[in-house]
């Protein structure tokens, strides 16, 4: 017997457990069981209560004052000690039925995501051995970054790099797109959904000059300070750079999600079945109507 879960990743504030807590109200709404796994030591509310919380085995605010490290450290901290107590999970797991959907409620601190290999340690547990979790990562960058294209695809190299790590199979989502709607022309939306990496290039805010581009003030300001860098020629290349890479591997595109909206909710958990093939694993839950048997 399989049991199925979705991990919900992404920076800090992206939405997360307001989308864990949309989509498991998606779930009692269509008659589906969850269990809520909250991961992130230092979240206090919820919109469900969580079935199995880390901070029943550890604490942020402890670790912190008793090791002398900041938020960041601290996190690294719980989550190698999460690893070095892995039974804590899979005492809680173990008997999860296959109907049951397990919602992994993620921290926001990206060095989670980019530079330390304990997500794959954690998701190898997961997925293998007697837990053998068919599970799929869900990365949220919030539809907000938009406004700023290096913003957006620094998030966007992000989730990539959380995609590449993890090697399981992954759905991006642009959260919170209640607050772009209107603001932003459908075809222009389009080009970020389905990321065209050429948006680095056309940047309204730079102008092009012998193949490079500048900023209108490129000239003025200090050529050392962190403005004319931003908006200088390097700065240009690296993101045309960062462009290419996203190209090469031509593998990100996101799902646009309103946690206000049924039905985009709707089409994010039907997308994560998918993924993780939960549908073809289940029971019919009716029986077959039978043949009638006809007299001869
Ligand atoms: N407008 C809007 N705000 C949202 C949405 N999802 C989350 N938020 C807000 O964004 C903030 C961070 O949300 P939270 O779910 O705690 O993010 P997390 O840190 O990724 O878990 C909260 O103030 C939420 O109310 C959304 O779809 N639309
Ligand atoms: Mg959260």
């Amino acid at each position: 017997m399989s049991k199925f879960g979705v991990m919900v990743m992404g920076p800090a504030g992206a939405g997360k457990t307001t989308f864990c807590t949309a989509m498991m109200q998606h779930l009692s709404n269509t008659r589906r069981s969850f269990i809520y796994v909250n991961l992130d030591p230092a979240a206090e509310q919820f919109g469900f209560e969580p079935d199995v919380d880390i901070k029943d085995l550890v604490s942020l605010e402890d670790v912190m004052e008793e090791m002398d490290l900041g938020p960041n450290g601290g996190l690294i901290f719980c989550f190698e000690y999460l690893l070095e107590n892995l039974d804590f999970l899979t005492n809680k797991l173990e008997t999860v039925g296959e109907d049951y959907l397990i919602v992994f409620d993620m921290p926001g601190q990206i060095e989670l995501y980019t530079h330390v290999p304990i997500l794959p340690v954690l998701t190898r547990h997961l997925r293998e051995g007697s837990l053998n979790i068919s599970l799929c990562a869900a990365y949220l960058l919030e539809a907000t970054f938009i406004a700023d294209r290096a913003k957006f695809f620094a998030g966007t190299l992000s989730a990539m790099s959380a995609m590449l790590m993890l090697g399981i199979p992954h759905v991006n989502i642009l959260s919170k797109m209640d607050l772009v709607k209107g603001t932003v022309a459908r075809r222009e939306l389009r080009r970020f959904i389905q990321v065209d990496t050429e948006l680095l290039d056309d940047d309204p805010t730079m102008h092009t000059a012998g193949g490079f581009t500048f900023a209108d003030n490129d000239e003025k300001e200090d050529p050392a300070g962190a403005e004319s860098i931003l908006a200088g020629a390097s700065f240009a290349k690296l993101n045309h750079a960062v462009g290419r890479l996203i190209d090469d591997f031509s593998l990100v595109s996101f799902l646009q999600l309103d946690a206000q909206d049924e039905d985009s909710i709707g089409g994010i958990v039907s997308y994560i079945d998918d993924a993780i093939q939960f549908h073809e694993a289940q029971e019919p839950r009716e029986p077959k109507e039978l043949e009638p048997e006809f007299e001869e």
